[in-house]
């Protein structure tokens, strides 16, 4: 684990255009600074997206197309909050499915916290948290005779390539039976005066968030960045439907990281490039689809047309 910190921080502070995986935001101290960005005013998805799941719950159950009497398992990728799972849960319910919910995290903490949660609020789903990596998981569920919806929320995708959101997409298509569905929540395309503020609060949030990975570096690599000399730096467009973010060196500096044995220099004006936060439209959607099995049959939107939950269907094998 330590080991592909290491290598990761390193071979991107050592590249020309220097950056950092966005996947190490999340120690406790960027779980927490996640939980405050998704209550932000200016965070809107958390919000669209839970307006889904408030109206439409039952209109998503309907194209998750469940038969009556068949025992299915409810996949979630990521456990969040659990809010919108928990309004999907509700209604399913309500209507007696017979299901267990499966949520996956590479957390068990993270896990923990959302298990207690369900079990509290909602006493009668049988809740089977499992811990690691999501495809291993997908793959030794595979064969257990129950049909499947799998929950991928939040937008998590942004934060991928479309090449490798194709990838992901594509493997999970194969850990799944024909038939099965998959529920994928994405931030859709829009001005940039919507987008942009999600990424620069008025609060600094996210600029705290930004400059966690600097700070999860000293902690953990024994690095010495002065966070006070790094800019958060957001860029969007809605040409490209892209936002990114960017550390930027606020003047010449250098700095030492003790558990790789190297010294990485900054010029003034330099930038870390640390996320990409991707948006949708249906076409893309259906580029990133298109070599995969997965195909989209239902499109649910919030009143604001921010947020969009797709319901793909894995095909029948010709
Ligand atoms: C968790 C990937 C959906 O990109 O909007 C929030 C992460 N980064 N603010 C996103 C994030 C900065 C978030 N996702």
């Amino acid at each position: 684990m330590l080991e592909q910190f290491i290598r990761e921080v390193d071979a991107g502070l050592s590249a020309v255009q220097k950056h950092l995986p966005s996947k190490y935001f999340y120690d406790a101290r960027g779980d927490a600074l996640f939980s405050k960005i998704m209550a932000m005013p200016e965070y809107y998805l958390t919000r669209a997206e839970l307006e889904i799941f408030t109206e439409q719950a039952e209109a998503i159950i309907t194209a998750l197309d469940f038969h009556a009497g068949d025992y299915f398992d409810l996949i979630e990728l990521g456990a969040g909050d659990g809010l919108k799972t928990k309004k999907l849960l509700q209604v399913l319910m309500h209507h007696q499915y017979q299901f267990d919910f499966i949520p996956i995290d590479i957390s068990a903490n993270v896990l923990d916290i959302l298990a207690q949660s369900v079990m509290t609020d909602l006493p009668e789903v049988v809740v089977k948290p499992r811990q690691g990596d999501y495809m291993a998981i997908l793959a030794s569920l595979k064969n257990d005779h129950h049909p499947k919806a799998v929950l991928f929320l939040g937008s998590n995708m942004g934060n991928m390539s479309d090449t490798q959101a194709s990838k992901f997409l594509q493997e999970l298509g194969e850990n799944l039976n024909p038939g099965d569905s998959v529920l994928l929540g994405v931030d859709l395309i829009k001005s940039a005066d919507i987008v942009l503020p999600a990424y620069n609060d008025a609060q600094h949030i996210t600029r705290d968030f930004n400059l966690n990975l600097l700070r999860r570096i000293n902690r953990e690599l024994e690095g010495d960045f002065d966070l006070a000399g790094f800019a958060h730096a957001p860029e969007y467009t809605e040409e490209e439907g892209i936002a990114r973010s960017f550390l930027v060196s606020q003047h010449a500096q250098t700095v030492t990281i003790g558990k790789i044995g190297k010294q990485y220099h900054f010029s003034k004006g330099e930038r870390i490039f640390t996320e990409v936060s991707r948006k949708y439209s249906r076409e893309i959607l259906e580029e990133i689809l298109a070599p995969t099995d997965l195909r989209i049959v239902a499109e649910f939107n919030d009143s604001q047309h921010y947020f969009a939950d797709f319901v793909l269907r894995r095909e029948m094998r010709d």
